[in-house]
């Protein structure tokens, strides 16, 4: 099997070489997907700072360099799920598709690169293997996998959320003589599944979008499913021009709805309570959102969903109904419709003709809850109850979510404290973008922000933003430090956990909580309290002269109000 990263002839240029060894960047950014592009286009050309950007990856694109497996696609609207920081850029883009696939954001993250010449201050093929902060020199010691080094006064991390697949945990695995491919670092030519045995595990979005994809191709195709999940219609279909074209008319006006929603889209149609209406009123909403598509049956239903088990109830059962209507044999619609959880409290996953695919006599659902897999053998797949052939396995088995791309970085900071020492029992941040005791890193869209429940484009836009004004405000006042002080963090980490424990989230075994991974404690994630009061609280905080915050070993206290 593959590396879980691979290493690839590189495209960008090798800037450990080029820049000298004794000399200190003001900012080294980690990443060159959405975040690491932005943030080093603002570092460079809009603060005039010197800055370096590195990326395991062969080029551009993060999350969407990666994912390449078919039917790979965006779940947020593209003119929505889109830098909005340059008006000409988002002017002169054009979608083909409401949700972009893969193929097209990939061009699109190519298309930022090479208009805001970013390539030339980006270091492909290197991972970063330890980051460890020097408390006399003020700076960030980088060290890369080949022995190279380089020093940093600020670390932006933009090493994703969902960028460490989960390492497959199947017994046997090396062994098997076919083709395996995980679904987070697919191969970059075609894979041909045309007349071929092929078994994927793994029922997630992305499992059910590659699944609804290779169904279609494949000779057999045999999903192993641990746990159903409640996929809704993504409603996608080709860029409507008219739309797009009202769109840009008003694209301020549609950027700051987006930041005002709880989900950094421009929906607004969420009522108060699946509890307060009658069922017929109910169910004309629900018939209104399936048919709409997006998350709107998610974020722009009922806004209890997510924290009354009642109310919850209402849309659980509809969207079993609803799966029972589009699977042929009740068998198979039964076991695909989930049970014992509550949904949205896993990520809901959105589909094009996903149960469908069920009714094609080249698929078959084979359920691993009952029959877990034992192992995967020279052939194939074994679990408890037999055994199947395959050419062709898939694990779309999901990531070491959130915690996990920065765990992986060798962050050690003041007084030898390394970040798994700090995050052993969960992570611990303030605002989800800072760490006491690791000064001068942010971690754009970290644990305990809003991120994966914030369009991501915008939820980087905000977190970049509030690093680079907080690096200007030290650069302002010639001072060398900022970090969280460790009252002001313990209290971000209660209520972060406090909002989560006021929803169903942490009822159910999810990576948000990162019960997907065995061993990482449980802990929700992410911040649950929206974007909008999120940005609130950041706008206060960066108004309060960095309330909560060490800087140059002072700390800020919060203003008497
Ligand atoms: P997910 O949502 O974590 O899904 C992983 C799937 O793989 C899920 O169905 C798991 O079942 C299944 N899985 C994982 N390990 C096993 C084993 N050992 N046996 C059987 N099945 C297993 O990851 P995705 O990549 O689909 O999505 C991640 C995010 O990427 C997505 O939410 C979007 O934000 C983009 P389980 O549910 O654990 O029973």
């Amino acid at each position: 099997m593959a590396d879980s990263r691979e290493n690839q002839t590189t495209s960008g240029s090798s800037m450990t070489e080029a820049f000298p060894g004794d000399a200190v960047l003001d900012v080294l950014i980690v990443g060159a997907g959405f975040a690491g592009l932005y943030a080093l286009h603002k570092v460079r050309d809009q603060m005039g700072l010197t800055v370096r950007a590195f990326d395991i990856a062969s080029d551009v694109g993060g999350t969407w360099y990666w994912n390449r497996y078919p039917g790979a696609r965006c779940d947020i609207e593209s003119i929505h799920y889109s830098y909005s920081f340059s008006d000409e850029l988002q002017q002169e883009w054009e979608w083909s598709e409401k949700f972009a696939a893969q193929p097209e954001i990939l061009r699109y993250l190519n298309h930022v690169a090479d208009r805001f010449d970013l390539r030339r201050d980006i270091q492909f093929n290197t991972r970063i293997t330890s980051m460890v902060w020097s408390e006399q020199q003020k700076h960030w010691q980088v060290g890369f996998e080949d022995g190279a080094s380089i020093s940093a006064r600020f670390i932006i991390s933009g090493a994703g959320n969902l960028s460490v697949p989960k390492t497959p945990e199947f017994q046997g695995i090396d062994d098997f003589q076919g083709e395996v491919y995980l679904t987070g670092n697919w191969p970059h030519t075609p894979v041909d599944f045309a007349g071929k045995r092929v078994g994927i595990v793994g029922t997630g979005s992305t499992g059910i979008q590659a699944i609804s994809a290779i169904a279609k191709e494949a000779g057999s195709l045999t999903v192993f499913q641990r746990t159903p999940n409640y996929a809704t219609p993504i409603g996608n279909g080709p860029a409507d021009p008219q739309e797009i074209s009202e769109v840009k008319a008003n694209y301020p006006a549609i950027r700051e709805a987006s930041r005002n929603h709880f989900l950094g889209v421009p929906y607004s149609d969420v009522q108060p309570s699946a509890l307060a209406v009658t069922a017929d009123e109910r169910r004309a909403t629900f018939d209104n959102r399936w048919d709409r598509g997006g998350f709107r049956l998610f974020i722009d239903s009922y806004q209890d969903i997510l924290v009354n088990k009642d109310a919850n109830d209402t849309i659980s059962d509809y969207i079993r109904e609803r799966i029972h209507e589009r699977v042929n044999d009740p068998a198979v619609a039964e076991l695909l419709a989930p049970k014992g959880y509550a949904y949205g409290t896993k990520r809901p996953p959105l589909e094009t003709n996903y149960y469908e695919v069920y009714n094609q006599d080249n698929v078959t659902l084979v359920d691993v809850r009952r029959a877990p897999i034992d192992s995967v053998t020279r052939t194939g797949v074994k679990t408890s109850e037999g055994e199947y052939e395959f050419d062709v396995l898939i694990l779309a088995t999901g990531f070491d979510a959130m915690t996990g791309p920065l765990m992986a970085l060798g962050i050690v900071g003041r007084n030898g404290r390394t970040l798994q020492e700090k995050w052993a029992h969960g992570p611990q941040t303030y605002l989800g973008i800072s760490v006491s005791e690791f000064p001068n890193l942010f971690l754009i869209t970290g644990p305990q922000s809003p991120s994966v429940l914030y369009n991501m484009p915008l939820a980087i836009e905000d977190h970049v933003d509030f690093a680079t004004d907080a690096i200007q405000y030290l650069r302002d006042r010639n001072l060398d430090a900022i970090e969280p002080d460790e009252t002001s963090e313990a209290q971000w980490v209660q209520h972060a956990n406090e909002l989560a424990a006021a929803t169903l989230l942490p009822g159910t075994d999810s990576w948000y909580m990162g019960a997907n991974i065995p061993g990482k404690p449980r802990k929700c994630l992410v911040y649950l309290g929206g974007a909008p009061t999120y940005r609130k609280i950041c706008a206060d905080v960066v108004e309060g002269g960095y309330e909560g915050f060490v800087l140059d070993g002072a700390k800020v206290p919060a203003t008497a109000n």
